[in-house]
């Protein structure tokens, strides 16, 4: 089909998962939607992985690389990095991938890797965020997208979405409440760098429409200020 000539070509992905996929999912439902992204492929370090279903019932490419078949990361991660090389993306999506990276294939993708994190980053980092963001007390919870670092979810982050923690909540409830909106700010993060408005600043900080962000950008869960659509 003609495409306009002021449309730039989609940007191509790879998706890393290691579970259930959901986010993948709502990156294939933002490109049904008109995301120009093209999943090249999907990637899981487990076989079982939900997510690969979801895959293939899109027709998209999936790839098995368990990381049990090598003796150290350095080598799972070389392995992997030939395997995405392939594809030639010009984003790497870690969408619930559950493998620490080494430091050198973090810097062959510096700035054209992005993580989605369930906590309001920096709270949180690593593991079982649910379940410490209620043992810590706290009232407010979430999610954000940053930048892949090879600091484990220290690089800068993008964009945040905020939710409550309720009365009753167990860390299954928090975290439903916030996957529902990770949903949200990983497609509209994947949006801003398909349009080129966004890229990793000099400084090592996201710079979106030129402006070098000092703050993450905070999607409201209100539909019209939600940034799915503009
Ligand atoms: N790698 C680097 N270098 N930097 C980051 O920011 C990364 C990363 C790899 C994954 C995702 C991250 C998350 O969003 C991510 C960010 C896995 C672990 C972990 O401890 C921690 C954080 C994240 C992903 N993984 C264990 C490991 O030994 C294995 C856990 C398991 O298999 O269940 O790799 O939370
Ligand atoms: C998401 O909550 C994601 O933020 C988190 O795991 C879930 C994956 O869900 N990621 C991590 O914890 C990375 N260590 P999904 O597979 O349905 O997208």
């Amino acid at each position: 089909m003609a495409q306009a000539m002021s449309e730039r070509a989609p940007l191509s992905l790879v998706a890393l998962i290691s579970g259930g996929g959901s986010n993948l999912q709502s990156l294939i439902d933002a490109q049904a939607q008109g995301l120009a992204i093209q999943l090249r492929a999907v990637i899981s370090n487990r076989a079982e992985a939900l997510g690969l279903e979801r895959a293939r019932r899109h027709g998209i490419t999936t790839e098995i690389l368990s990381h049990r078949d090598y003796p150290d990361r350095e080598t799972f991660d070389a392995d992997l990095a030939a395997l995405i090389d392939r594809y030639e993306p010009g984003l790497v999506v870690l969408a619930g991938f559950m493998r620490i990276l080494t430091p050198g294939f973090v810097a062959r993708y510096q700035g054209r890797m992005m993580n989605i994190h369930p906590s309001l980053l920096p709270k949180f980092r690593g593991l079982h965020t649910h379940q410490r963001a209620l043992e810590a007390g706290e009232r407010e919870h979430g999610a954000s997208v940053h930048f892949v670092t090879a600091e484990l979810d220290g690089g800068p982050v993008i964009v945040q979405a905020r939710v409550p923690v309720l009365k009753n909540d167990d860390a299954k409830s928090l975290a439903a409440r916030v996957l529902e909106r990770e949903h949200c700010i990983y497609p509209t993060a994947v949006r801003w760098f398909a349009e080129g408005r966004l890229r990793l600043g000099e400084d090592g900080r996201p710079e979106l429409d030129g402006q070098s962000l000092r703050q993450p950008k905070v999607l409201s869960a209100s539909p019209t200020r939600s940034g799915t659509r503009s």
